[in-house]
């Protein structure tokens, strides 16, 4: 039977983990207009409605990748090999290499070149049940090629039945050229860059790196307050690889989430938890470093802070494109439970992006972007590794 996306649709016999509470129930769901009509038991559908049977599968919410570099050029398999037979970082970007080769390739590439380069990746998460992506920018670090990584961004968004929301990263890495002049690059590419690019619409959020190797907190300061300006939410990596206080920046900015944090502390936690700011954890990136310390995840949960699970999908520390991977990750590495991996890549992810009224829960108002899985039970999509249980998505109530 075709469903168009107008006629309601009443899907039964569906185990629901809804990212609004813990567990599963059972459960049915009435969707009208592509958006979430009724959740429960019993639920009185028009005649008109679609059927959907779903054979007592798990039913989540589609899945959200919230912190993403998607769209960049080229690829760094050769740096990883180097690497592999004992280069070492400090080796490798002395010879070009790092974030400035992955500049280099995306400065060469045009947006219809980025958006060729990025699908297949898109194309990998769509396929296990993701339905919103976020995108940054950052490989570009000139007001021109940044506009282009997210001018290409919006682009995949056209391409396929997907919600992305983009990033301006510009202070992500300083190019070569602003080597001498840290407070011209922020100046004219960061802040007014990222004028320009909100003028084009293209800047749903503003991001930044803070560490030792790219900014620090009071540039990242000048950067958040321009976001103010512009009235744009923030966010930051931090605490990565060293305690900076990006943390406690982006709580004090009331931001949308810090990520990474492997070095926050409990104040960290508390002072996030009360400005309502996400915790988002990328085990790819501490895998892929062979970081050893662990984000406090008990501290996160003594304060209340919400924690969402993404990929980082980046070519340097997270080549990664699967977010059930990431979340078998989290669990193992970072010791989260099942349910907090579920609620990290929907409800939580969805807060992370701003998105808690639109996507990311189960419930009455929302799209229905939802997921079905040949699977019983939320542990069944976080124990397997490499192994992809989807049975069907929705986006916006249609089947894609
Ligand atoms: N944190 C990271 O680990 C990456 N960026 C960031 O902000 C590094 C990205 C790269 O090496 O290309
Ligand atoms: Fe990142």
């Amino acid at each position: 039977m075709t469903v168009s996306e107008k006629s309601p649709q009443l899907w039964t016999n569906a185990r629901l983990f809804t990212g609004a509470d813990s567990g599963i129930t059972a459960g049915e769901i009435l969707i009208r207009d592509g958006q979430i009509a009724a959740v429960g038991t019993g639920l009185d559908a028009p005649p008109e409605a679609a059927h959907i049977d779903c054979g007592g599968r798990l039913v989540t919410p589609a899945l959200i990748d919230c912190h993403t570099h998607l769209v960049y050029g080229g690829n760094r398999a050769r740096e990883f090999q180097m690497r592999l037979e004992g280069a070492s970082y400090a080796e490798i970007a002395a010879a070009g290499g790092g974030i400035v080769s992955t500049m280099r390739a995306t400065r060469e590439a045009s947006v219809h070149a980025l958006v060729e380069q990025a699908l297949p990746r898109l194309d990998s998460l769509l396929s296990e049940g993701v339905g919103t992506v976020e995108i940054k920018s950052g490989y570009g670090l000139s007001v021109e090629s940044e506009i282009r990584m997210l001018r290409a961004a919006r682009k995949l968004a056209t391409l396929r039945p997907v919600r992305i929301r983009t990033t301006w990263l510009a202070a992500h890495a300083l190019p070569p050229e602003f080597k001498d002049d840290r407070a011209g690059y922020i100046e004219r590419v960061v802040l007014a860059g990222m004028e320009v690019a909100h003028a084009e619409g293209l800047v749903d959020a503003v991001d930044g790196f803070c560490e030792h190797l790219a900014f620090t907190p009071a540039e990242i300061d000048r950067v958040f307050a321009k976001a103010h300006d512009l009235g744009l939410p923030v966010k930051l990596h931090a605490e990565q690889l060293s305690w900076q206080g990006g943390a406690a920046l982006t709580a004090r900015h009331g931001g949308l989430s810090a990520d990474h944090l492997e070095y926050m502390t409990e104040d960290d936690a508390r002072a996030m938890a009360a400005a309502g700011t996400v915790a988002v954890l990328l085990p790819g990136a501490f895998y892929m470093l062979r970081e050893t310390k662990v984000p406090p995840v008990q501290a996160l949960r003594e304060a209340g802070c919400d924690i969402a699970v993404s990929t980082d999908a980046n070519p340097g520390t997270s080549p990664m494109t699967s977010l059930l991977l990431a979340m078998n990750m989290a669990a193992v590495l970072f010791g989260l439970t099942v349910d907090e991996c579920l609620k990290g890549t929907t409800a939580n992810a969805a807060k992370a992006l701003g998105l808690g009224a639109e996507t990311g829960r189960i419930a009455p108002g929302l799209a229905a972007d939802l997921a079905i899985w040949n699977a019983e039970s939320p542990a069944e999509l976080v124990n397997p590794m490499g192994f992809n249980p989807l049975h069907a998505r929705y986006f916006k109530g249609q089947k894609v």
